[in-house]
């Protein structure tokens, strides 16, 4: 059986993620070849249905994980995530104690919280429901996200919710409730993320964090972040295609 996330996430080693947002079961099963520890499918903000990311779940080889990030804390969206057979879910914009406690919730089965039992996926479709059930709880990942200022101002009730596996700060959206909008590495929005960092490292609470490029990972994994989603899919191809389009038109030039 393949590592939990959570389990991996208790490894002294930090484990590396990209964000997934285009419907392609080729393009989730390529990324875990080139070696990502996990993938963001990112139902938020990515043009993916309940069946596209299904398919990108059952498309990924090798022992990585794959953790759904959900439109918005919504009971619903979190069982349909979990029920496809997602390792975790990402639940943003989680601003307030009750907000992390109603997540925690909606992904813990009963008594703990008040996931419903379906058929499903999950449990390869009742084969292994049993099994499923009982381990459910201890096995799926619950990340909220830390990122908003009213988060960071909550963050002391927040992070005192039992049953969070980790926090996963936006800085993009951070940034926009400080007003920075894109200004992500801002001396405000700096400090709200080394405030929120030093938070959950004192808690033991795994930390991770998104960033658009890896040059600044030396840094970012030094100040105890354990877990980070680096570009996207559409990233990487405007960015690797964008350099042979420049040498194209270089080459014409010269
Ligand atoms: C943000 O930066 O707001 C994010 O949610 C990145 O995942
Ligand atoms: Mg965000």
């Amino acid at each position: 059986m393949k590592t939990t996330f959570i389990e991996k996430l208790r490894e002294p080693r930090p484990l590396l993620g990209t964000i997934v947002s285009l419907p392609s079961p080729e393009l989730s099963e390529l990324l875990s070849l080139i070696g990502f520890d996990w993938l963001f499918i990112d139902m938020e903000h990515g043009p993916l249905s309940i069946g596209d990311a299904q398919r990108m779940i059952q498309a990924v080889k090798t022992d990585c994980n794959t953790l759904i990030r959900v439109a918005e804390n919504n009971p619903v969206l979190i069982k349909q995530a979990l029920d496809i057979g997602a390792d975790g879910i990402i639940v943003p914009l989680v601003n307030s104690g009750p907000e992390a406690r109603e997540a925690v919730a909606s992904a813990r089965y009963p008594p703990v919280g008040n996931r419903s039992v379906g058929i499903a996926r999950a449990h390869d479709y009742g084969l292994h429901f049993m099994d499923y059930i009982q381990r459910a709880n201890q096995s799926v990942a619950v990340i909220i996200q830390i990122e908003h200022q009213q988060a960071v101002h909550n963050l002391d009730e927040i992070l005192a919710v039992d049953g969070i596996d980790g926090v996963f700060i936006g800085p993009y959206d951070l940034s926009g409730s400080m007003n920075r909008l894109g200004d992500v590495f801002s001396d405000s929005v700096q400090a709200a993320i080394a405030r929120v960092k030093a938070a959950c490292v004192q808690k033991g609470i795994p930390v991770g964090l998104f960033m658009q490029q890896a040059d600044r990972l030396p840094a970012e994994l030094a100040s105890g972040t354990r877990f980070v989603a680096v570009g996207t899919d559409t990233f990487f191809v405007w960015s690797g295609a964008g350099k042979v389009v420049e040498a194209f038109r270089a080459g014409l030039a010269g």
